[in-house]
């Protein structure tokens, strides 16, 4: 064999779904053709809503067909208008959500600490328009939601939290899905947690929970009425039924990937130009990523060009999150996206690869991964 079909052969991705056991699923199949209840609110998808609950220890779940469509509903069911201050550090849904709401974006700089929308600068960014926070827990890390409640509550604002990357994080014991007005999660497949395609707000209230299931199924309130203009954001029965399987595997998946998170650190700790985050004190980490960053100077290489190579061995690492939301075409006109007013959030874009970091890594792979990246 040559190298060029060794490596195709070998290759090793960003991440690889969570897959359920199949007889299983076949079985729960089988209920769902027997029962010829496929979708809309059915008995998968009231269980699942209840295990998310219990199992994310959060007081009510609605589940979603993706995790764009809970923020787009977060926004419209609490009637957020005008200006939205978010992170630019971020994937492109985040920021989307905002726009097809007919809100107007404004970027505020990230702690370089974290990667997450650094407080001390959002004040500086409301203006009378501002009426909702529009943070994102990157990479799983918690923002500081103390701080960003403080600000939240002094001005009267909204705080929806894009908690896609946060599937299990903890503080303390708490939930961070409990902070702010909503949080939204991604079961895509990429994630930690997956229903193939899934996705779930997280509220305080039953009343809420109530508007939010009518906004998500047209805005129908029973069977003749409709309360508000609502969209079709409903899961099906096999992705309920699958996403209950891969509940009973997470904790697993979560632990095999915290495993390749002490290898990671142990061997890249010496590399001199490398940098990465470690656990925070007192928090339960998903390990959903592992970004690393490249400071080219004292590394000798620059980060794209440690991408190319890993790419050249059958690495398939990504550089979540580069370009920064605010460089693209739709945002880079937005006062709040000139560079000067994002020089951290530019520089971690421009340092960053996600090495590959998911439940079937082997140590084979992990250590190809690191002879790539430790010279
Ligand atoms: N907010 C935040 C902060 C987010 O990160 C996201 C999504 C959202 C909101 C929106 O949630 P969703 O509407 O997507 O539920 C991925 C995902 O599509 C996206 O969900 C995710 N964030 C984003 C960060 O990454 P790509 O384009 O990088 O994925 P892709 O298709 O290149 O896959 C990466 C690797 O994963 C592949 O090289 C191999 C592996 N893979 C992927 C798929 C889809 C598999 O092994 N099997 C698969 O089926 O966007």
């Amino acid at each position: 064999m040559n190298r060029e079909t060794f490596i195709a052969m070998q290759q090793i991705t960003v991440t690889s779904p969570l897959l359920p056991n199949l007889d299983e699923f076949h079985e729960m199949l089988q209920q769902i053709w027997d029962s010829k209840w496929i979708t809309n609110n059915g008995s998968f998808h009231k269980q699942l809503e209840a295990a998310l609950a219990d199992y994310l220890k959060v007081p009510y779940v609605s589940l979603f067909t993706n995790g764009t469509l809970p923020l787009l509903t977060a926004m419209q069911a609490l009637r957020i208008t005008g200006e939205v201050i978010t992170t630019p550090y971020s994937f492109v849904a985040t920021t989307h959500s905002i726009w097809w709401n007919g809100c107007k974006p404004v970027f505020v700089d990230i702690d370089p600490k974290t990667g997450n929308i650094d407080p001390e600068k959002i004040e500086a960014a409301i203006t009378p328009k501002t009426t909702a926070i529009m943070p994102v827990h990157v990479y799983g890390k918690p923002c500081d939601t103390g701080r960003i409640q403080q600000i939240a509550d002094t001005y009267g604002l909204k705080v929806i939290y894009d908690a896609a990357h946060a599937f299990g994080v903890e503080v303390n014991g708490e939930s961070i899905l409990n902070a702010g007005d909503m949080s939204t999660l991604s079961f895509h497949a990429t994630k930690v947690y997956n229903t193939i395609e899934g996705g779930a707000m997280i509220m305080h209230d039953e009343a809420t929970k109530r508007r939010v299931d009518d906004l998500k199924n047209f805005g129908f309130h029973g069977e003749v009425t409709v309360v508000a203009p609502g969209i079709n954001s409903k899961m099906d029965e096999m992705r309920a039924a699958y996403g209950l399987l891969n509940l009973r595997q997470v904790d697993k998946a979560i632990e095999a990937r915290h495993q390749v998170a002490i290898k990671y650190r142990e061997a890249l700790r010496p590399v001199e130009g490398i940098t990465f985050f470690d656990d925070m004190p007192g928090v339960r980490h998903n390990y959903s990523y592992f970004p690393i960053f490249v400071d080219a100077e004292r590394y000798g290489m620059t980060r794209d060009e440690l991408y190319a190579k890993m790419k050249d061995n059958g690495i398939l690492s990504r550089r979540y999150f580069y370009p920064l939301i605010s460089d693209f075409s739709t945002y880079r006109g937005l006062e709040s996206a000139r560079p000067d007013n994002l020089p951290n959030a530019h520089k971690m874009a421009d340092s960053v690869i996600c090495l590959p970091m998911h439940h079937a890594l082997s140590q084979e792979d992990v250590e190809r991964t690191l002879e790539c990246v430790v010279k």
